[in-house]
């Protein structure tokens, strides 16, 4: 353990609260850290909610104005995990504040605000990162290990599907994730940006794309009490102004071609997070619901003995797996969080930039606008390219 501190402030304490309090809570006890973590305040509007959670998940102290925790000198760190409606205010006053910044995806909903986000911490010189997560799983970094080293090849078809049930039924009440204004959009950002993300990480940038969004079900009992992925009902009905579904297509700047769906209405489907990459050589296929393992098929393997052979990516040589339990003992969702919260401490320890930053971010929000923009359009658009 390291004796020089970095003093975290955690902004939302809601599900992605809770995934980030696990990572910060736990990062110390398993990597090496330059720097050790300190979970100083969390901060949410109800001041009894927040206190307990406070109390139950190791934080010091407790606000419930993120300004104040953005103004607090014992702040190193702003941690947004609040939802995307807010973060485009809370990132840059903190980054203007000389703060480094944390946040959830998507890192907001338009490119013109995510350029304000990384104008920001750029001018203040501090570091960024935006959280996706599951390029952080030990079996993905092994399949971009696998790509760089020429496995499969020349990469030609790149199949992404995010796949939830949660709001297959219509008696599902609203919640923030079903409001345009809060949320930004529905499966589209929600779970699209995580499988752009992974694109961007494995195959390479999108230059074009033609895609289509769907609502099915476009009212539903207003929202009682909601926390997570769950809620009650309340009284009446309220108009969805989310998707349900988004589906599109993709030309990679390499040549590549993709197909990209995301829904949250493909019953028993609970987080189907999946890629399939065919190259010259090979293909790699890696779905969540299974994240330790990683299939690979090699043209390069004898002929008698091909087929996809699917390796469990826990020993000691697949990227962070050995600072956890002997191989075979599986890692879960709660394991890239702490990934992501080694890797944005390395980074502020020793100065080095981080990854996925907030060009990453905003990279995927212009994916993610190109998309709208081709189906107000009909047509296939070019994806902006930030610098
Ligand atoms: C809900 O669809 C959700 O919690 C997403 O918001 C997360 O980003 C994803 O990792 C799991 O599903």
């Amino acid at each position: 353990m390291s004796q020089r501190v970095m003093n975290v402030g955690l902004i939302g304490y809601k599900f992605m609260g809770k995934a980030h309090s696990q990572a910060w809570s736990t990062v110390g006890k398993f990597f090496d850290l330059d720097l050790d973590p300190v979970m100083k305040v969390v901060c949410g509007r109800d001041a009894e909610a927040v206190s307990q959670f406070a109390s139950r998940w190791g934080w010091e102290s407790h606000e419930t104005d993120w300004r104040k925790v953005i103004g607090r000198g014992d702040v190193d760190v702003v941690d947004i995990s609040t939802p995307g409606n807010t973060h485009c205010e809370i990132a840059v006053a903190a980054a203007q504040a000389g703060k480094h910044v944390y946040c959830e995806k998507p890192l907001t909903f338009t490119v013109d605000e995510g350029k304000q986000m990384l104008a920001a911490v750029r001018q203040a010189g501090v570091k960024h990162m935006v959280n996706f997560n599951y390029r952080l799983c030990p079996a993905v970094s092994l399949a971009k290990q696998i790509i760089e080293s020429g496995g499969i090849g020349e990469v030609r078809h790149a199949r992404f599907t995010y796949l939830q049930d949660w709001l297959v039924d219509p008696a599902f009440p609203m919640n923030w994730r079903l409001r345009k204004e809060v949320a930004g959009s529905g499966a589209h950002g929600d779970l699209g940006a995580h499988s752009i993300d992974l694109a961007r990480f494995l195959v390479g940038e999108i230059g074009e794309v033609v895609g289509m969004k769907k609502t099915f079900i476009t009212e539903r009992p207003a929202e009682g009490v909601s926390s997570g992925l769950s809620a009650t009902a309340g009284e009446g009905t309220e108009k969805v102004t989310v998707d349900d579904c988004s589906l599109f297509l993709a030309k990679f700047t390499d040549g590549a071609v993709g197909t990209f769906e995301a829904t949250r209405l493909a019953p028993g489907r609970k987080n189907f997070n999946r890629f399939e990459i065919n190259g010259s050589k090979g293909s790699l296929a890696w779905c969540f619901e299974e994240l330790n393992s990683l299939e690979y098929f090699s043209t390069s393997d004898p002929a008698a003995q091909q087929g996809f052979r699917k390796i469990i990516a826990t020993e000691g040589v697949h990227p962070f797996a050995g600072n956890w339990w002997p191989p075979g003992h599986m890692l879960g969702y709660d394991h890239g969080f702490a990934h992501a919260a080694y890797n944005l401490t390395q980074s502020i320890a020793n100065n080095r930039p981080c990854v996925p930053d907030f060009h990453d971010g905003v990279q995927c929000v212009a994916v993610l606008e190109a998309v709208d923009r081709s189906e107000e359009a009909r047509q296939w658009t070019s994806v902006e390219v930030v610098d």
